[in-house]
């Protein structure tokens, strides 16, 4: 079953004071409106719906919370970037966002989702300033890679190990659709180790599937990656290639 298989809708949260008190461990998504994260999150808990609720009216300029399991959350944030009155923009951030993403003790990283046909937009990269001086780390999901070409894909992944290399936070990176659902191995692999979860090699790569027999050999190559994301010491520089193609990517 997917890690994130039962995750269920928590509740909505539009001020500081109502986060949930409960919350041990939490991983909080961000990214461009339409950039795909409600349908990441869809695809990570294998379900079609589940993140679009935050679509609901007075849901979507709100932090959203999705339980796993007692005390572990993933957090749909607000999207960025559609045109909105700047005081309107300014109050929810200093108000709600800002406070929740640099002094919220649950949370474990963030997951930045972002557009592989237009990535590191100037939002993104003023979230990953933002974000990385928390020392927490982040890893990018750069998604609707089933748009590109395998060719598009190693450039816009190179492009973005560059400057994530020098944002001096704890920054890893991969492809990802949710449509074709490439990447939700390697994706749930960094998210279950943020989250203390054990990822069942089972459900990871069935016995029978061709991922199973790559399987080694990629979490090997997924290296600097998901391994450093998962806790263990970040390392300084990605290696000059690779790291973001998944054993469940063509
Ligand atoms: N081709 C393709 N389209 C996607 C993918 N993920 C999302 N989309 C589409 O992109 C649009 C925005 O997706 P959504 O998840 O609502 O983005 P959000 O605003 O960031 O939550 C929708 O039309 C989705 O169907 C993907 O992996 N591949
Ligand atoms: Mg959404």
């Amino acid at each position: 079953m997917p890690l994130f298989q039962k995750a269920v809708f928590q509740t909505t949260v539009a001020r500081l004071q109502d986060l949930p008190a409960d919350s041990q461990a939490e991983i909080a998504f961000a990214g461009r409106s339409n950039s795909g994260k409600s349908s990441a999150i869809n695809a990570l808990a294998n379900h079609t719906r589940l993140a679009f609720v935050s679509r609901t009216p007075g849901r979507t300029q709100h932090i959203n919370y999705f339980r796993i399991e007692a005390g572990k959350y993933l957090v749909d944030l607000p999207g960025y970037g559609f045109a909105k009155a700047p005081e309107e923009i300014r109050s929810q951030w200093e108000g709600l966002l800002a406070p929740y993403l640099r002094y919220r003790e649950a949370l474990c990283g963030l997951v930045l989702i972002m557009d592989s046909r237009h990535p590191l937009t100037e939002l993104d990269l003023q979230m990953l300033g933002w974000f990385a001086p928390t020392g927490k780390p982040i890893h990018v999901l750069l998604s609707k890679a089933d748009k590109l070409t395998r060719q598009q894909q190693d450039l816009a992944a190179r492009e973005v190990a560059q400057v994530l290399a020098t944002t001096g936070g704890r920054c890893t990176w991969q492809l990802f659709s949710s449509l074709r659902k490439w990447g939700i191995v390697q994706a749930e692999a960094v998210l279950a180790g943020w989250l203390g979860l054990r990822v069942k090699e089972a459900a990871a790569a069935p016995a029978n599937s061709p991922g199973a027999r790559t399987a080694h050999r990629k979490r090997a190559a997924i290296g600097w990656s998901a391994r450093s994301a998962a806790g263990s010491k970040p390392q300084k520089k990605p290696p000059a290639k690779g790291g973001s193609r998944g054993q469940d990517m063509p």
